[in-house]
């Protein structure tokens, strides 16, 4: 077998965000060697590679298989000794980060742009996973990004394509390459975490019934084989299943405005029990109950006041943790469970430390994103079963679950809006604006609220003390509510400003308010301190969640 060493010029642009290096498909497929580049930076930061196992595959997007044909080359050039390969190029995200752990493998591998739409206009995108399963964090991606900048060749395999479609050993060289189901081992952990039998007996009687809208991405295989498979909900029970490379046009993230097809259904006459979406990748989830929608900041909290009720968490809860811009409805939970409850920056790549380090059990994202320690990403299918897991243990409607937990512990009324594809000089400068103004707001009265803090959101790990500084402006008030502004790190095109916005409600009395009515004054208060609608020029946020 011969292994050629190619020349190419390097890219100033190759910086990965939030979750990997995300580009328009436009610029992987036709700027030259743009993956190569990325995928050798990445080889030639990792120690070494002989004999090891790397995990590979996508969420099935625009270019996912080709751009897999010429990773699996170069992985094979690099020397590793085995690639595990999802058959048909496919592997959710959370399904990835278990295979990597599973087998022990140094690391993976995952195409995708998550939420963002593909196609040949769309986007595409590259992350690497480590040894824990997680995404890379910053030493690594800070090193991936400086050897891009100077990369000068690369290394392929002289080998044909392999076909991708054959679950099966493809030897080459000293490499096996190993084409697996992409759903067994994960269906395997979820059976071992849920309460499969009960959930069954609830799902095939028709007690309890539910819809899951795949999107067209990769989640469709999972879903089906789970959830209408092994747990007998009636065929149908997923829609939108089969993974299309274009995500049938739409735009695979799953909130109010792009699940449209699941929310009519769950508002409409005879809404199942519990609805459900995920994303691209598979990572994110939404819950509705009947004409109820479950935001993911009091998800997470209602999973971490109801977790003893799945076998998997039946021992309890070390502690919980939630980014810095996720509503502090978990704070609450974590409060009267008396475990700890850590606040780390956007990114799931915060979260790793804590979960290796035993610190955590269940961590979450306001973005849809929730997971605990049994992978090291957030996992869509898995936070969908394990609220199927608290509805057939309790017996419960999801709006009673959350009404009650909202009793219990109080509500907080929590919104997040995004001004998307705003050009990048606009969202800076209003970054910069508000930035000017955070020494002199503390002690200031607005209405209702006076300030009692303002900074710049710097994160210090508790476990290796790594610091992380400028992740977000918060303005804190009392009594309690909260403004936090920060610019998106996932988007391909522009800047999108997101403005997070929430309120503590203790009064039982009041909470049956329309969300953003019930923050309409911190709303207004976010505009008059931000200008993002007059200096956008927008009549208002593009999304509103
Ligand atoms: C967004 C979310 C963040 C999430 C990230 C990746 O990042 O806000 O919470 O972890 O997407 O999600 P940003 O920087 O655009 O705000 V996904 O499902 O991909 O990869
Ligand atoms: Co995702």
């Amino acid at each position: 077998m011969q292994i050629e060493i190619r020349e190419t010029n390097a890219y100033p642009d190759q910086k990965p965000g939030t979750s990997g290096l995300r580009k328009k498909t436009r610029i992987f497929m036709q700027k030259p060697n743009y993956l190569e580049n990325f995928v050798q930076s990445i080889f030639d930061c990792l120690p070494e590679k002989e004999g090891k196992i790397l995990v590979l595959g996508g969420d099935g997007r625009y270019y996912n298989r080709q751009a897999l044909q010429t990773i699996i080359k170069m992985a094979v050039a690099a020397g590793f000794g085995r690639l595990l390969v999802g058959q048909g190029g496919i592997l959710s995200t959370p399904a990835a980060s278990h295979l990597i752990r599973k087998h022990r493998a140094l690391g993976g591998l995952i195409l995708s742009a998550s939420h963002n739409p593909g196609g040949a206009d769309g986007d595409f995108g590259i992350k690497y996973n480590i040894d824990n399963g997680g995404p890379a964090p910053e030493r690594y991606t800070d090193a991936f990004y400086r050897r891009s900048k100077e990369i000068s060749e690369y290394r392929i395999a002289r080998i044909p394509d392999i076909d991708l479609d054959r679950i099966g050993e493809h030897p080459f060289g000293d490499t096996r390459i190993q084409i697996i189901d992409p759903v067994d081992d994960y269906a395997d952990l979820m059976a071992q975490l849920f309460d499969f039998g009960k959930m069954r007996q609830a799902l095939s009687s028709g007690r309890v019934s539910v819809c899951f809208d795949a999107m067209h991405a990769v989640t469709g295989p999972y879903a089906k084989r789970i959830l209408e498979q092994e747990l007998g909900a009636p065929a149908g029970s997923v829609i939108n299943a089969a993974p299309l490379e274009d995500f049938g046009g739409g735009h695979p993230d799953p909130n109010l405005t792009y699940a449209k097809a699941l929310v009519d259904k769950m508002y409409g006459p005879g809404a199942p029990t519990l609805g459900a979406a995920s994303d691209g990748d598979g990572d994110r989830n939404m819950i509705l109950g009947r004409g109820f929608f479950v935001t993911p900041s009091d998800s997470l909290a209602v999973l971490a006041a109801n977790a003893h009720l799945a076998p998997g968490y039946r021992q309890g809860l070390k502690g919980v943790a939630r980014s810095m811009p996720t509503s502090k409805a978990v704070d609450r939970v974590a409060e009267a469970l008396g475990i700890p409850c850590f606040e780390t920056p956007t990114g799931w790549k915060f979260f790793g430390n804590l979960l290796d380090a035993g610190k955590i059990t269940l961590c979450g994202e306001e973005s849809f994103g929730t997971g605990s320690d049994h992978v090291r990403e957030k996992d869509g299918l898995w936070a969908v079963l394990f609220w199927l897991n608290v509805v057939v243990a309790t017996g419960k409607p999801v709006a009673d679950l959350v009404r009650e937990h909202w009793q219990r512990f109080g509500r907080n009324y929590y919104s997040r809006h995004d001004y998307e594809g705003i050009d990048l000089k606009t969202a800076q400068g209003i970054m910069e604006h508000l930035r000017s103004q955070m020494p002199a707001l503390p002690g200031r009265t607005f209405g209702a609220y006076k300030v009692s803090a303002a900074d710049d959101f710097s994160y210090t790990d508790p476990v290796d003390g790594s610091v992380t500084a400028g992740q977000g402006l918060r303005i804190l008030l009392e009594p309690e509510a909260r403004l936090v502004f920060r610019l998106s790190g996932t988007g391909t095109e522009g800047a999108t400003l997101r403005i997070y916005i929430e309120r503590f409600e203790p009064d039982t009395a009041k909470h049956g308010q329309d969300t953003q009515e019930a923050l309409a004054d911190l709303i207004e208060l976010a505009e008059k301190l931000s200008e993002a609608k007059a200096r956008s020029r927008r009549e208002g946020p593009t999304v509103i969640t």
